[in-house]
């Protein structure tokens, strides 16, 4: 096979929101960047994730240039709903949480118009990548083997950015050196994308008997609903006629209809929550659901990526202006402090809001809280200011306005 060298100050891989955002973040500070992505680029743009965007991660994907669609399509929310004992709740986010609000935009079209800018710019992003395997990381010239279009090439780094996800080969790597807290749920999500105007504006959060259910949304003509199941489901038990039936059973409330549609595409989550510390290893830097996962009640995974992403970037703006490793030196512990509050913030919504197992005083232990959640200011404010997502400032960090003022 032949085989060629190539070189690049930042070699980023993965091409998933992490990825990706970095690669942007970085072109605007004219650092040079490759992305390697082994799956693609229909695939990529196909795949049916989150939806929810905090302000401060939009305001990074402006940053970062893709700012346009999301501003004309996106949708912005200031309340959710929590639903228990058939009642429904309006929990009125903004006003609980300093006017801060989320925007509804897909995944999924966060990552088609990175790639877009991306192609615009005609920077180098390689799908279908094959046998990739990172080098090196321990001194100050790592590298990143590959195989594209039946050649192998060696891609000679400054630093290597791991973005390649849970399943990705660069945590992997450092197997040997991370710690690694992890926990299962003993349960799983349907998500189905339905072809049907959403039948409430905001989202809803149900906690029922039967099982956690939510409603949520990706434009005024399409819904993204979720059910609890079981993580080893297979979706053949779920054919849609039962996924409506199930719907319509957890998220009923007296003058209310559930409009159902047809279902375009459905799929099972497993849920689990996963940290591996540290994020940095020499020149080698985990980022994103590479080195962390939450399960998906907090709407937190995508927002965590871009996060870590804009720490990243501006660490390694700094390196490559001056030589000062500062940014890269605290790159791990800023981001852990989010990632921390992400991780308890997800599994406090999770376990509030799913049945686990027939335990009637587990039951009535959840409604307590739901109650005290949807009567206390307090209590949902506690909600409200983690799901907009928590300012820079909270976590004893430069806000990022501030630290692009100071660059
Ligand atoms: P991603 O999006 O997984 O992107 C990683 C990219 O790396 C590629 N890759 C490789 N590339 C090159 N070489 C290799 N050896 C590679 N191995 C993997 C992959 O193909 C992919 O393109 O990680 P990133 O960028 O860190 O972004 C994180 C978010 O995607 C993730 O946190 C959220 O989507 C999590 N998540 C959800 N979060 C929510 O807030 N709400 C949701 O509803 C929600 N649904 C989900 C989800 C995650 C899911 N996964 C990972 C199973 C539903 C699913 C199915
Ligand atoms: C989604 O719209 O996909 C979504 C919304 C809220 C969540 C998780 C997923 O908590």
């Amino acid at each position: 096979m032949a085989s060629e060298t190539a070189h690049t100050q930042v070699a980023i891989v993965g091409a998933g929101p992490a990825g990706l955002t970095l690669a942007a973040l970085l072109g605007r500070a004219g650092i040079e960047t490759v992305v390697l992505e082994n799956r693609s680029r229909d695939y990529v743009e196909a795949r049916i994730r989150a939806g929810v965007i905090e302000q401060g991660a939009a305001e990074i994907l402006v940053e970062a240039g893709i700012g346009e669609r999301m501003g004309e399509e996106g949708i912005v929310h200031h309340g959710i709903h929590v639903q228990f004992d058939g009642e429904r709740h309006h929990l009125p986010l903004s006003d609980l949480a300093g006017g801060r609000h989320i925007v509804i935009y897909g995944q999924t079209e966060v990552v088609k118009d990175l790639i877009a800018a991306r192609a615009a710019a005609d920077l180098p992003l390689q799908f279908e990548v094959d046998a990739v395997s990172v080098h090196d990381f321990d001194g100050d010239a790592p590298s990143v083997h590959f195989v594209h279009g039946g050649r192998r090439v060696e891609l000679r780094c400054e630093v290597i950015a791991g973005c390649d996800g849970f399943h990705g080969i660069c945590r992997e790597a450092v197997a040997d050196r991370v710690r690694i807290f992890s926990r299962e749920y003993p349960y799983g999500w349907l998500g189905v994308l339905a072809a049907v105007a959403p039948s409430s504006e905001e989202l809803v959060y149900a906690s029922h008997e039967r099982g956690f259910a939510l409603l949520s949304l990706r434009s005024p003509q399409l819904s993204r609903l979720y059910i609890q199941c079981s993580p080893d489901d297979d979706l053949g038990a779920w054919p849609d006629a039962r996924i409506w039936e199930e719907l319509q059973l957890r998220l009923a409330v007296d003058g209310w209809t559930l409009h159902e549609g047809p279902i375009l595409e459905k799929g099972i989550t497993p849920m689990r929550s996963f940290v591996a510390e540290p994020m940095r290893h020499g020149r080698l830097f985990l980022a994103g659901d590479a080195a962390h996962i939450v399960p998906p009640t907090g709407a937190k995974g995508l927002n965590l990526a871009v996060n870590d992403a804009a720490v990243l970037a501006e660490g390694l703006t700094a390196f490559f202006a001056n030589g000062s490793e500062t940014g890269l030196d605290e790159y791990s512990e800023r981001c852990l402090r989010r990632i921390w509050r992400a991780e308890h913030f997800s599994k406090w919504m999770t376990t509030m809001l799913h049945r686990t197992g027939d335990d009637p005083f587990v039951r009535r232990l959840q409604l307590a809280e739901l109650r005290y959640l949807t009567s206390s200011d307090a209590a949902a404010r506690t909600l409200a200011e983690n799901y907009v997502g928590l300012p820079s400032e909270f976590f004893g960090l430069t806000p990022r306005s501030h630290a692009n003022a100071r660059a």
